[in-house]
Parts: C-alpha cells; structure tokens; sequence
C-alpha cells in the first residue's frame, strides 16, 4: 500500500535545466526583471541573465571545462549567483553550492569529496574560499571573485572574454546538476547527486502549488546555495520569470525596509523569520501591505504563529516541507486552499507517492480513507517521485541505507496522514539538527568534542529553546579530575565551527548511552531531556 499525490501527474520534459528555464524565452520577457540588487536597487533584466548565464558557460568551457566536471559556488545572495549556478549547469558542469557561514576546512571537506576543479566566491568571503582552495590544491586562476579582489579574476573579466557557450549533450535523467551536500539521516555532510531531470520535475510539480505569478517580487531571502531558495526562487521563480530581490543575509530592519521600498509580494522563509513578523514591535512601522503570501519550509511552523503571521500582515501563509535528497520538496499546502491547517505541511505533490512505516515493526501504518476525518498513526515517511536523488556521491552505503530498492527514499521524518491525503510532520527520528533551518551535523560535533583533551565522551541532540527553536545540546563526559563548565565547553566549539553550528547548551553527565554496537542512543537523551527525573 502507499498514497498517493491527490493531484493529477504532471507531465515533465526530457530537458536541461537551462533549456527548461531559458531555451525558449518569449521575446516579450526579455525586458522584465529577474532580479532586484536589495541594498543598491540595481536591477538585472532576464536578457542581461540569459547573457551572462552563457557567457559563464563560455568562460568555463574556455578553461577546460567538461560535462560533469565540479564547481564550488561560494557566495550569499546577490544577483551574479543566478548568471554563475546556471552558468556552470549550461556548460554542463555540476554545481556544489557551499554555505555562506562556513569555515575554511568545512569549505575544504566539500571541495574535496565533490573533486571540484573551480571555485567561485566574493570577496567578503575570499579569506576562507582561499584557505581551503590552498588545502585542496585549486589553483588561483581557477578561484574567481564575483565582485573582484586582486590576483583573482572577477565576474566581470570572466563576461569580458566573450567567450560563447559551448554546445553540449547529455541526458539530463543521469547528467547531475548539483551536489548540494546533506547529512541525510546518519553522520556527516554527503554529497546529494540531483539530475537536470530531478531539478526540472521539481519546478514542474511545484508550479501549479505555489501560485509564482510574473508579476510577482519575490524576496530572495533565503540562501541560494541551501536546495530550498535553489528550487523555489533560482529555479521555480525564474522560470515563471518573477523578480528576485536579493538579500544577502537576514536583517529585520534591512528586510522591512526592502519589502516596504520594493513592494515585495511573495516572501519564501524559515520558521524564524516568521516568528520576527510575527512578535516584533518594528514590525508595524512598515507599509507590508504588497505581500500577498509568506511561504514558510525548512523546520516546523507552528499554527499559532503562522496564524500571527497571517493576521498582523493579512496575508496567507503556507508551509512546504522538503528535503535536499527530494530536490527538495514533496509537501506543500497548496496556494489558493485556505482551509489547510498551517501546522500540515499539505498534500503530496504531484507526480509521487509515500508511505508511512512505523519505525519498531517496519510495517505500514493503516491509513484513514479518504474523505474521512480519520488520521493515520505516525510512520517514518517514505516518498518517491521523478525529483528523488540518484544518491549520496562515492558513498553506496548511505545510499542504501536511505533508498529503497522500489525507489523509495526513507526520510528519517515522522509524520501523519488524514483522510484529505494532509501529511503533518510530528517528529524526526534521525539524528539531523535544524537551527534556524540550518543542518547542523550532531557527528561532527562529537568528533570535535572529543579532541578537547578534558572531554572523555560526547554525543550531540537538538532540544527546543525557551522560544520553542531547536538548538544543538551537548550532553559531555568529562575526564577523571577535569574541571570544564558550560561556557567552557560552548566557547571551545563556537572557536571551532561556523556560526549556525555552534552548540547552544551543555549538560555533564555521567556515561553517554549506547547500543550494544555502541550507537549513542539518541531517543534515551531526547527522553530524558523531555522529562527529566
Ligand atoms: N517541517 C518540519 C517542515 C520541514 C522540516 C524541512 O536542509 P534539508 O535537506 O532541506 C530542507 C528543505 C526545505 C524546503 C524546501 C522547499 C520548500 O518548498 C519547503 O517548504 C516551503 C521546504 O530543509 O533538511 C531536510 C529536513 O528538514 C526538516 C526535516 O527534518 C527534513 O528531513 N524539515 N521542512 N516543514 N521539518
């Protein structure tokens, strides 16, 4: 048994990426805006982007490019990223985007086991692209800087060559796109091989969901280089040919100000963001009439505050749910239904169908028929669908671990399902932390631990702060005679990682559980945290 989308298959064609979103542009959209620079107002015309895009593609192929070859984009949001992703996927190279808040040797682990010949990045940026481009052995003529910095080649001197896009050939159901890199349910960030076709049916199943008009302004908050801002605004809101207003982080007073100047219509966020629209007091003194919709995905949004979203911008709020390994995304409450509550992450997309298995017996849940106001037991969600990865790169093993051989891939979610086909996720069984949407690898963190000299052993969870956010919690086992506190221990990791992984709280405890195959027992810390004796 399994269930299915309730909405009618899509149909998804056999194209590139780039052929999807640009091979065939009307002339009449040529003129309009893909995207708004926020800080400067400086604007960029779908025919400057279609120019660039090729333009990138020639530079690369110039430099010995070939298809499938890897390149590192290291950059926040401005609008260069979208001429440089869709660059590097038109000349059929595979773009590995890497995170903004990264350290020198996290951005040298990726660029390593994705085998990237390029980088890209800018210059606030350069000091640790540049550390890690030394560690892995990237020449400095392949290591370019968006906006310019001395010794590099910028954006503009790549443009300057002129060079044409080369004619290439693949089958975008195997060529690979991208290679954003996850921990999927178990250990340290993998690499997630997505196809051109993956990527294209992603935005064709989303498309008739998430109401992206033309005349939509879009505020392209969330990071393009996270599979969420990638799909939903580099890929689906570009090919609807909406603007982009870019923001290369997020600021209250800067993201109100944006919105209110530039009359942004739709905003796509992670839960904090709508907690800030919900609660602060700032949040009045703008004119946020022009937003029509707030999209919230990536961690769970609860309904009371997306309820507070709702009334105090009197707009609709919508919630999706995804998954790099999805492309990412399977759920979403779909655009014109508000009667779905916004703590459901909606119906399945089209084109896929899940099951729900409880994690103890392996069996199906039973689900509610439909129609019924019945709702299923909570199973780990399993889907399937034309956007799930091929696999994890040069690692069959967690491959296997996390798809099935009928093609499912096994989420680590816990969720629900009603007699509506509504999926809500209720739990999370692998050991992945969110802070602020973010992945923060809890293995990476106990490896990091246990190189501190006082720490005997270590294990890692994510726990609900005082404001309901989930934050990684070290639980440590000191040495015989060590004398570590809290801050200690928080202030040894914070020197260590980037900004978003930083353990957040810590708790001494005598033995760290463990397996008999010596897995730490995750549920026994969540247990014990959740009711303390
Ligand atoms: N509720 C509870 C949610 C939710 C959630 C994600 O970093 P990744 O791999 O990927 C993402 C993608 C999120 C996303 C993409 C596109 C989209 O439209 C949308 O909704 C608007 C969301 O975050 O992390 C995947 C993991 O993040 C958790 C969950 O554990 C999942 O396996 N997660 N969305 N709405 N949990």
């Amino acid at each position: 048994m399994s269930f299915k989308s309730p909405f009618p298959d899509v149909e998804i064609p056999n194209l590139s990426v780039y052929d999807f979103l640009f091979g065939n542009t009307d002339p009449a959209d040529l003129d309009k805006t893909a995207f708004v620079e926020g800080s400067s107002g400086a604007v960029t015309t779908y025919a400057s982007l279609i120019a660039q895009i090729n333009g990138v593609a020639g530079a690369l192929a110039a430099r010995g490019l070939a298809v499938g070859d890897v390149v590192g984009l290291h950059s926040p949001n401005v609008p260069a990223f979208g001429s440089v992703f869709h660059g590097i996927l038109r000349a059929g190279g595979v773009a590995t985007t890497i995170n903004a808040l990264y350290t020198a040797e996290d951005i040298a682990k990726q660029l390593t086991d994705s085998k990237a010949k390029f980088l890209f990045t800018v210059s606030p940026l350069l000091p640790q692209a540049k550390a890690a481009a030394e560690l892995v052995g990237i020449p400095t003529e392949n290591v370019f800087v968006l906006d310019g910095a001395e010794g590099h080649l910028s954006l503009r001197d790549l443009l300057g060559e002129g060079a044409a896009a080369p004619e290439v050939s693949f089958d975008p159901a195997t060529q690979l796109a991208v290679l954003p890199y996850s921990s999927g349910t178990t250990g340290r960030p993998k690499g997630v091989m997505l196809t051109h076709r993956n990527l294209v049916a992603n935005v064709c199943q989303i498309i008739p969901r998430m109401g992206i008009e033309t005349d939509d302004k879009i505020l392209a908050v969330l990071p393009f280089f996270h599979i969420y801002g990638m799909t939903v605004l580099l890929n689906a809101a570009l090919y609807r040919r909406a603007s982009l207003i870019t923001m290369p982080k997020f600021d209250l007073v800067e993201f109100l100000r944006i919105v209110a100047e530039q009359k942004s219509t739709y905003i796509f966020v992670a839960p904090p963001v709508a907690v800030a629209l919900a609660k602060h007091p700032l949040v009045d003194q703008y004119d946020l009439s022009s937003v029509h919709t707030i999209f919230s995905g990536a961690a769970p949004l609860d309904a009371a505050l997306g309820k507070a979203v709702a009334d105090r911008l009197n707009c609709h709020v919508r919630q999706g749910y995804g998954m790099s390994e999805m492309s990412p995304v399977s759920h979403a409450i779909p655009f014109d239904r508000d009667d779905i509550a916004l703590d459901t992450c909606g119906p399945t997309i089209a084109n896929m169908e899940c099951k729900l298995v409880d994690p103890g017996t392996g069996e199906e849940v039973a689900y509610p028929e439909l129609g019924s106001d019945g709702v299923s037991e909570p199973g780990e969600l399993w889907c399937k669908g034309p956007n799930i990865m091929l696999g994890y790169l040069g690692n069959d093993q967690a491959t296997k671990d996390t798809l099935d051989d009928d093609g499912y891939l096994h989420t680590g979610d816990i969720a629900t399902v009603d007699g509506d086909g509504v999926v809500k996720i209720v739990d999370r069984l692998k050991e992945l932390i969110k802070y602020k949407g973010y992945q923060v690898p809890p293995a990476e963190l106990e490896a990091l631990l246990l190189t501190h000299p006082q720490i005997a052993d270590a294990a890692v969870i994510g726990v609900l702060d005082a404001e309901g956010e989930e934050v990684p919690k070290a639980f440590v086992v000191l040495q015989d005679g060590a004398e570590l506190t809290e801050d200690d221990v928080i202030s040894f990791v914070a020197e260590r990682v980037s900004p978003h992984k930083k353990v957040r709280q810590v708790s001494f405890i005598s033995t760290v559980p463990k397996s008999a195959a010596g897995k730490i027992l995750r549920k026994d810390l969540r247990t014990a945290e959740v009711a303390p004796s």
